[in-house]
């Protein structure tokens, strides 16, 4: 189906690769898709947007890890930035898992928190980003001896100036590691209920199967109690039946990834029904192998299928790409046209822990970049 222009020229685009072509029967078809030459990278890059997926230590860039390795006297595996890209081949979730976790060892100051985060925000607003609702992993460094208030600190401190100098709202997010015990959960809620006024919500992310999120139901109902949002990773490797958990059993008003949700129809129509925000994360899921390309992964038929899709970085410095790189990945991968960007676009708005009235505001300015 020809889709409709609806900013300027359009430009036939072929699959890159021999491979991609669907079968019909008997036939084979190549797809051909019309791109709008109008969405450019600049383009995307400028849609006024909110992030919802973003773990900020997966943003940790190679250099800043060396810088701050070199200021900190820790002693890194890699010999170089490249020898760290070249290691940035992952078969599966636990191996990124595993380099992520090696990454955070540098991080032992308040000002290396503050330092990482601002460079988050800086990259960010120069991708549109207006909102960031971000998941940090205190677990991650307590486990290490650094402090939770050293964390929280030097994130927080880079928010407020985030907000000051660049003009980007956001919003922090504690997640729970899933690999770690309930219990342990507990502990760090514990921790972060002297922080409360600078937290938003909880989360749960790692290493998904095997650690369903049922084993967190008692701290999600803590975390209700103390009146904090909840979101959780669900359905990124983990089976559909995770989805159903963290919405009965956690009660997440939005899932992180839930990309396998389209493994059940019945599991999908209750995701649309209730308008279930999915905060999908296209280059992340074909890094870690959960779909071979972008040109296979499902985000497109979600969206079509009336899911309220958002589109995210997750670990941008492991995944080649901060948000509107996702963007482009979508356009050039699976076409999406300019309907489809502003769809995203205004889920991510709709689904963010923002007040009614900041919500109404920033879409206000998305419908005005769309209308001029
Ligand atoms: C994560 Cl991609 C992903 N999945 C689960 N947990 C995570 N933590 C950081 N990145
Ligand atoms: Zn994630």
């Amino acid at each position: 189906m020809l889709r409709r222009c609806l900013a300027g020229g359009l430009a036939l685009v072929y699959p890159a690769d021999e491979g991609a072509y669907s079968e019909e029967g008997e036939r084979s078809v190549w797809l051909m898709r019309l791109r709008d030459a109008a969405l450019t990278d600049e383009l995307l890059r400028e849609i006024p947007k909110a992030e919802l997926h973003i773990h900020i230590e997966g943003s940790l860039e190679p250099q800043m890890m060396f810088e701050i390795a070199a200021r900190n006297g820790v002693r890194l595996r890699y010999g170089s930035v490249r020898e760290v890209r070249e290691a940035y081949d992952f078969a599966d979730l636990q191996t990124f898992l595993d380099l992520y976790y090696e990454g955070t060892r540098v991080l032992l100051h308040e000002r290396d928190f503050y330092e990482l985060t601002f460079a988050y925000l800086q990259k960010a607003t120069s991708q549109g980003v207006r909102h960031a609702e971000i998941f940090f992993d205190p677990q991650a460094h307590t486990d290490r001896g650094v402090a939770f208030e050293t964390a929280i600190t030097g994130i927080h401190r880079a928010l407020l100036d985030g907000q000051r100098r660049l003009g980007v709202s956001s919003h922090l997010i504690l997640c729970f590691l899933r690999h770690l015990s309930a219990d342990e959960a507990a502990e760090t809620m514990r921790r972060a209920l002297p922080y409360k006024g600078q937290i938003v919500g909880v989360g749960l992310d790692s290493s998904e199967v095997g650690h369903p999120p049922e084993g967190f139901k008692a701290v999600f109902e803590e975390a209700a109690r103390h009146g904090f949002h909840r979101v959780a990773h669900a359905g990124e490797e983990g089976p559909p039946e995770y989805i159903r958990q963290a919405l009965d059993e956690l009660g997440a008003e939005r899932i992180d990834h839930g990309v396998r949700c389209v493994e059940d129809p019945g599991l999908v129509r209750r995701l649309r029904d209730e308008q279930v925000p999915l905060t999908v994360c296209p280059l992340s899921n074909v890094r870690l192998r959960v779909f071979p390309s972008v040109e296979e992964h499902p985000v497109k038929r979600m969206l079509g299928e009336g899911l309220c899709v958002t589109v995210n970085s997750d670990d941008p410095a492991y995944f080649g790409g901060y948000v509107a790189d996702n963007y482009c990945a979508v356009r050039d991968g699976l076409g999406f046209a300019r309907e489809d960007f502003r769809a995203v676009a205004e889920n991510s708005f709709r689904a963010s822990f923002l007040g009614e009235g900041e919500k109404k505001e920033l879409l206000e300015v998305l419908a005005s970049y769309f209308e001029t």
